[in-house]
């Protein structure tokens, strides 16, 4: 029993960051990390932007949307913490339906964007976004059928309010 615990403690330890970053599991379930009132999950297994969202819908959850600074360093540490080479992951921004006019796929409405330099540019038709662009580890737009780890995050029942911060669309 005793060593159910230990190795339950390794276990543990195994999915908890090792830096001052710390990410905190509150009250989500195994394997989702808490950041203010919702949980968060980094999805290794790399699929087009249409699968990933998929994957986030049958856990009750849609691809990530954020709309602040701490909660793109959030995600950031989030993906860090599974993957150290900090590589793309989709987010839950496209503009399929309407090129130029980015949309949460949770609903809620884009007011906070952090694209990298030149970004988006839809470069012979991006309709996808992603973070961990390139040096600056912001937002591009990419083709929604390039496989891509991914991040989810569980719903609110309003979306959050929206402070004045910068990159905040006028
Ligand atoms: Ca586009
Ligand atoms: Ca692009």
């Amino acid at each position: 029993m005793i060593l159910h615990v230990l190795l339950f403690a390794v276990f543990l330890g195994a999915v908890s960051p090792s830096g001052e970053e710390n990410l905190q599991r509150g009250v989500c379930p195994l394997f989702w990390f808490g950041y203010n009132d919702r949980c968060y999950k980094y999805v290794a297994t790399p699929m087009t932007w249409a699968d990933a969202e998929l994957h986030c819908l049958s856990h009750g959850a849609n691809l990530v949307s954020m709309h602040s600074l701490d909660e793109h360093t959030f995600v950031r540490t989030l993906i860090k913490n599974f993957d150290p080479f900090e590589r793309p992951a989709w987010i839950g921004l496209s503009d399929t339906h309407k090129e130029g006019n980015w949309m949460w796929s949770d609903g809620c409405p884009v007011k906070y964007v952090l694209w990298d330099v030149g970004q988006p540019d839809n470069r012979q038709v991006e309709n996808c976004g992603h973070i961990n662009n390139e040096s600056s580890k912001k937002w591009n737009d990419a083709k929604c059928t390039y496989n891509n780890p991914f991040v989810c995050a569980s719903r609110v029942a309003s979306c959050p309010s929206l402070p004045n911060e910068q990159g905040a669309i006028a």
